[in-house]
């Protein structure tokens, strides 16, 4: 099985509702990049990488197309069959960019798994599971519109809610912790995201002001000095999710014990390769994580569903996939729901969702 050629799309995707609002950044519409990657035996892999605009992290679109314009020409010939020696040819060609090479490495699992004909869940180790909690994210909003959001999602059976947080005064975001708290307290585990916004004073002041509400911190600060210094000074637990840029750092933070745990994104990491990796350290230290990313279709979602279902039930936190705000599946027949806060591992072979070519337009890169 060698790669004969690749192809990549933009694919635009409006947000349902009209925006998504997260400290430091809006968003109305995110630029997909889906990239498909075709052997020499006929068979057809799919990867996608999107980030949440290009302020959430040093990631952005066209940048994800740039790198994989870099990438591809050396990828013909390759065997996709062995996604550990394609990750070493990536980083030889081209450093860091991860979330670009993710594409890549989500179309080699696939393209492997079509290959033996089983799920990429079995290529991970084997899935524990065959339906993996998801959780729902709240944008930043106005206490009792949080709340009311907060309730239905939570009627709605999600197991667990994500409260973002940050970007104005940090009272309002502790009114916003106590409405929640009282709307859906005790029926669900709560995350509470920062989203890197705010200053170690107010992340203080939030933890302890909340110190009777359960819940974990995510991502409170901007850089992991910040983060570091709170520990001891808050009444949470602290995750850690955009600095969690690749495994040297995630192997440090875990080592020293300086993390409670991870909001984790497939594409920040490397994609699923790095991703098992990642799982299997966190596990070894008995630490929690999800099993996410920042956004993107049908293809990201199953990416993170595979690899979500081979993580030990105990410390998986949950799998958020974008789903609830896109209006269109790109595989319109196994397109990934959630369903009781729920998500099912789909059957594959691969990844098991196909996107529907004819809804993608012309590819802006064909090597
Ligand atoms: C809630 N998410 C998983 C989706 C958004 O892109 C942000 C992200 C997070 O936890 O930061
Ligand atoms: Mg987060």
């Amino acid at each position: 099985m060698r790669i004969a050629s690749v192809r990549v799309w933009s694919r635009l995707r409006p947000v349902v509702g009209g925006s998504y609002v997260i400290a430091g950044s809006t968003v109305s519409c995110l630029d997909s990049t889906l990239v498909e990657v075709t052997t020499d035996d006929g068979l057809v892999g799919w990867g996608e990488t999107c980030p949440v605009g290009p302020t959430y992290q040093p990631h952005h679109a066209a940048g994800a197309r740039a790198a994989l314009a870099e990438l591809a020409p050396g990828l013909l010939g390759a065997d996709p069959g062995h996604p550990l020696l394609l990750r070493r040819r990536m980083d030889a060609t081209l450093a860091g960019h991860r979330y670009a090479k993710a594409a890549l490495d989500i179309a080699a699992h696939d393209l492997l798994g079509k290959h033996h004909g089983v799920r990429v869940a079995d290529l991970l180790g084997g899935p524990a599971t065959e339906r993996v909690p998801s959780y729902y994210a709240t944008g930043v909003g106005e206490p009792d519109d949080v709340a009311a959001v907060a309730a239905d999602r939570v009627a709605r059976g999600y197991p667990r809610l994500q409260v973002k947080i940050g970007g104005r005064d940090v009272a309002v975001d502790i009114e916003v912790v106590r409405k929640v708290w009282e709307a859906v307290g005790g029926r669900v585990r709560l995350a509470v995201d920062g989203n890197r916004s705010l200053t170690t004073a107010d992340a203080v002041t939030l933890s302890r002001s909340c110190a009777d509400v359960p819940f974990v911190l995510e991502q409170p600060c901007d850089t992991l000095d910040e983060i570091r210094s709170l520990r001891g000074r808050v009444a949470h637990p602290v995750f850690v999710d955009e600095s969690g840029t690749d495994l040297a750092t995630v192997v440090g933070l875990v080592g020293r014990r300086e993390v409670d745990g991870f909001g984790m994104k497939v594409t920040r990491i490397g994609g699923l390769q790095a991703m098992a990796a990642f799982r299997d350290v966190c596990e070894a230290a008995s630490v929690p994580h999800t099993c996410d990313d920042a956004w993107g279709g049908d293809v990201v979602a199953a990416a993170c569903v595979h690899v979500a279902a081979t993580v030990s039930p105990r410390l998986l936190e949950g799998v958020w996939v974008a789903q609830p705000y896109i209006a269109e599946h790109d595989d319109p027949e196994h397109g990934l729901e959630v369903q009781d806060g729920h998500l099912r591992l789909p059957s594959g072979p691969g990844l098991g969702v196909v996107p529907d070519t004819a809804r993608l337009g012309a590819p802006v890169l064909e090597v």
